[in-house]
This record gives C-alpha cells, sequence and structure tokens, in this order.
C-alpha cells in the first residue's frame, strides 16, 4: 500500500503535485485519467471532482495541490520541506502560492488551451501520457467532446485569453522586477514552495524539457502559440522559471539530502 495521487496528467496543478512527491522522493504511484474519468476515484479519496488528489495508503486522501504540499512537508526532512520555518517567509511563501494558484494557474492554462485545442493531431499525440491504456485507445474519439467540455468548462475564448494574457504581462513583470536584485529563488535563500508553484503553474507557458510528462516542442506548436512562448522564454521570469525546472525539477540537487528524519 502506497500514496496514490489522482491526476489528469498533463495538468500543471496535478504537476505542482507531482513535483512535490518527486522532490521529496516519496514512494507513491501516479494515477491518470481523462476529464470526467477521474470522478470516482476522486470521490473514493475524499474530494469532490478535481485533481490533484493524494490518496492515504489508510484510506481517505487530500484533495487540492495546496493542501499536498503542506502534508508532504510533514513527511520529509528540514532540508527538503517547502515552507520555511521562519513566519514571515512562511506568510509571503503562502501568499505567493494563493496567488499563483488563483491568477496563474487559471490564466496560463486558457490562454494555451485556446491554441492547442484547435489541434487535433497534438492533443491526440500529447493529452495521452500517463493514461490506462483504455483511456490511450478511446482518446481520439472522446476528443472532439473533451475539447468542447474545455472550452465551455473553462471558457476559453479569444477575449477571455487576452485578458489572461495582460494578467499575466503585470505578473512576470512583478517577478522579473523581485528577481533584479539577483536572489536565487523568490522568498529567502532557498526553493520554496513559492517557487515550485510559480514553476509548474507557469510551465504551459514556457514549456520546459523536465515537465513530468512530455509537452508539444516548439517546432510542433502552431505558430501564435510558438510566437507567444518565445516571448515568455525572453523575460527575466521566464528564465527564471526555466532554470528552476533544469536545477531543481530532477532529482540530481538532492542527492546529497537524507530522505528523511532531521
Ligand atoms: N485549486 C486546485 C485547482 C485544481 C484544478 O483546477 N484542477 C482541474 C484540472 S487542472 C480539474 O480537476 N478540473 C476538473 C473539474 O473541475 O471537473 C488545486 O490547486 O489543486
Amino acid at each position: 500500500m502506497t500514496l496514490r495521487l489522482i491526476t489528469f496528467p498533463i495538468s500543471h496543478f496535478c504537476e505542482k503535485a507531482r513535483w512535490a512527491l518527486d522532490r521529496a522522493r516519496l514512494d507513491y504511484r501516479e494515477e491518470g485519467h481523462l476529464p470526467l474519468f477521474q470522478i470516482a476515484a476522486v470521490r473514493r479519496a475524499g474530494g469532490k471532482r478535481q485533481v490533484p488528489v493524494l490518496a492515504l495508503p489508510e484510506g481517505g486522501g487530500i484533495p487540492d495541490s495546496t493542501p499536498i504540499l503542506h502534508y508532504i512537508d510533514t513527511l520529509v526532512a528540514p532540508a527538503l520541506r517547502l515552507f520555511p520555518e521562519e513566519p514571515a517567509q512562511r506568510r509571503e511563501v503562502e501568499a505567493l502560492e494563493e496567488r499563483f494558484d488563483k491568477t496563474l494557474g487559471p490564466a496560463a492554462r486558457r490562454v494555451v488551451y485556446l491554441h492547442l485545442l484547435r489541434e487535433p493531431v497534438l492533443l491526440n499525440r500529447y493529452l495521452v501520457h500517463g493514461l490506462p491504456a483504455w483511456q490511450r485507445a478511446i482518446f481520439p474519439a472522446y476528443r472532439p467532446l473533451l475539447s468542447r467540455l474545455i472550452r465551455r468548462g473553462l471558457r476559453v475564448t479569444e477575449e477571455a485569453a487576452a485578458r489572461d494574457e495582460e494578467k499575466l504581462r503585470v505578473l512576470f513583470a512583478e517577478i522579473g522586477e523581485r528577481l533584479a536584485d539577483g536572489r536565487r529563488y523568490l522568498v529567502g535563500d532557498r526553493f520554496t514552495a513559492a517557487d515550485l508553484t510559480f514553476a509548474a503553474l507557469g510551465a504551459p507557458l514556457l514549456g520546459p524539457a523536465q515537465y513530468g510528462v512530455p509537452l508539444p516542442t516548439l517546432a510542433e506548436m502552431p505558430p501564435r502559440l510558438r510566437e507567444k512562448i518565445e516571448g515568455y522564454r525572453a523575460t527575466a521570469a521566464g528564465k527564471f522559471l526555466l532554470r528552476l525546472y533544469a536545477e531543481e525539477r530532477g532529482t540530481a540537487a538532492l542527492r546529497a539530502v537524507p530522505p528523511s528524519g532531521g
């Protein structure tokens, strides 16, 4: 019996939880689903319908990426914790995480879906990683319905995406200013939940090579989306995000740290 992370594998909120689990080097199994097919597993683990949910070996589970990160912190050595002990720093990390959850996550998702939902070949290729074989097999037939569900559920329109891009421009500029003093992390002098959340939730806009499941390459992207991604990659915040993925998403950086205990 082990931890089970119930996901849509491609989802950046799921990537946030998966990164935290990988970083903690906890023994877990990812259980990927297509939208709608997750509901029974999510309910069994105590959630409503959204993923990620971390199902616990003793029964029940933890819905929502933020409580999942807090739970993981209770299982790891202090050096690996994502939330600082020091109260002011902790509050700052929690406030940034909340802001990224509320603003960055939904905006990045809508901007990318606006372009990708028009690309059946890319959807067939990239939305199937990490799914059980039967869900992969039905994907091409399910895709048109899924595209309609996503478009309607997330209100994916040109107008909404344009408003999101403006929010993202402001947020990326703000993060760039914060980093202008040469700091390596958003809060304090080490990697925290603020960095992880910024990187995971912004990842669809940057396409980092180390994302937990394969993402379309720049060459495969439709031209308008490619142009946007190149724009984000050129910003200070975008470069920071790609550095976090390159340096922190693998396990190499963590090898010096004991997996548990003091
Ligand atoms: N606040 C949640 C947001 C998670 C979220 O938006 N999940 C989406 C996928 S990216 C979802 O499960 N959507 C399915 C639904 O709402 O039915 C978290 O941080 O975990």
